[in-house]
């Protein structure tokens, strides 16, 4: 088999806990940070990681483990060839300048997995790295980073990895993939760090469904300002949630989304996750550029290519840019 160096790029809640676990399980994934500050703390303390904290999963114990983490601001990053960059960023992180970068760094043989909420980063990756091998990931891990070298695991959850759809047609295509070798390489390290992984060959579904979770348990929870466990709380909330869910839905399904019981999903999401920010609070609360381009805004233009319109999904997404600056 070719040979394969993870790297994981993003010092987020996501990122720490992907390099933390793999380094803690004997896999060594190199860290690129933002920041160089973020490194050298990394460099100097390890990545302490707390297993079962935020009580979402009662069988773990709350448990902290350090691991010995290799950190580099990502402008000093180097990759050598056979690296698969375990990309666990924001949408909003991946700016054309963080498209060229990435080029002008990556060895011709490379794979990305990215991890993105939302749909819309395949595009950017394709359009910026037109020879690079794209895996998707979709996963239910909930993470909350609680400094530059810790992350809380708030709730235990699942990773898929497949083939990188590309929405802007319907059906969806796929981008180029990584090898099955590489697959699964990056499968097994995973599973050696401790996660629950699994092979999906429809990865449009997957992310479909998560795309309806986030684009009503995101945006709701940040306009409200509450926990995820929250919205479910009044039936004003719950009448909300399924307004822009059966809209969401219905455009979703044009583009692959198979009939299942996706609102018992999503109600099963908020208790799992109930006492988590979700990911958009927490940008609003920190002052950062949110999602909703690449999650409502996304479903807008999804209704567009069908010649419909997402009047809820629109609306949304106009108030949550009118709190931030997203
Ligand atoms: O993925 C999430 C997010 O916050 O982005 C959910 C599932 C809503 C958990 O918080």
């Amino acid at each position: 088999m070719r040979e394969t160096k993870i790297a994981v790029a993003g010092g987020g809640s996501l990122g720490l806990l992907l390099a933390g676990k793999l380094n803690a399980a004997g896999c060594p994934a190199e860290l690129w940070t933002r920041t160089e500050d973020q490194a050298r703390i990394i460099e100097r303390d390890g990545i302490t990681v707390i297993d079962g904290a935020g009580g979402a999963d009662a069988t773990t114990v709350n448990a902290a483990m350090t691991a010995a983490v290799k950190a580099v601001p990502l402008e000093k990053a180097a990759a050598p060839s056979g690296t698969a960059v375990l990309l666990a960023m924001k949408q909003t992180a991946l700016t054309p300048s963080f498209v060229a970068r990435l080029k002008h760094m990556l060895p011709e043989e490379h794979a990305i997995v990215a991890f993105c909420n939302g749909i819309g980063h395949f595009d950017k990756l394709q359009a910026g790295l037109p020879s690079a091998e794209l895996a998707a990931a979709v996963t239910t891990e909930a993470a909350r980073r609680s400094g530059p070298a810790e992350v809380a695991h708030t709730g235990k959850g699942q990773i898929w990895l497949g083939q990188a759809p590309l929405f802007a047609a319907i059906p969806p295509t796929y981008a180029k993939s990584p090898d099955h070798d590489r697959m699964q390489y990056i499968e097994s390290r995973l599973i050696q760090a401790g996660f629950t992984v699994s092979m999906s060959n429809n990865m449009t579904e997957r992310m479909l469904r998560k795309l309806l979770i986030n684009a009503v348990i995101n945006p709701l929870t940040a306009l409200l300002r509450i926990r995820n466990g929250e919205l479910t709380s009044t039936p004003e909330r719950l009448s909300l949630m399924r307004q822009l869910y059966d809209e969401t839905a219905g455009i979703l399904r044009e583009y692959g989304l198979k009939d299942g019981s996706h609102w018992d999903e999503l109600l099963h999401v908020c208790a799992r996750t109930a006492s988590n920010h979700s990911s958009m609070l927490q940008d609003i609360l920190a002052g950062r550029k949110t999602e909703i381009d690449a999650i409502n805004g996304a479903v807008v233009s999804l209704a567009a290519n069908l010649g419909r319109q997402a009047p809820w999904n629109d609306k949304i997404t106009r108030m949550v840019k009118s709190i931030s600056d997203g």
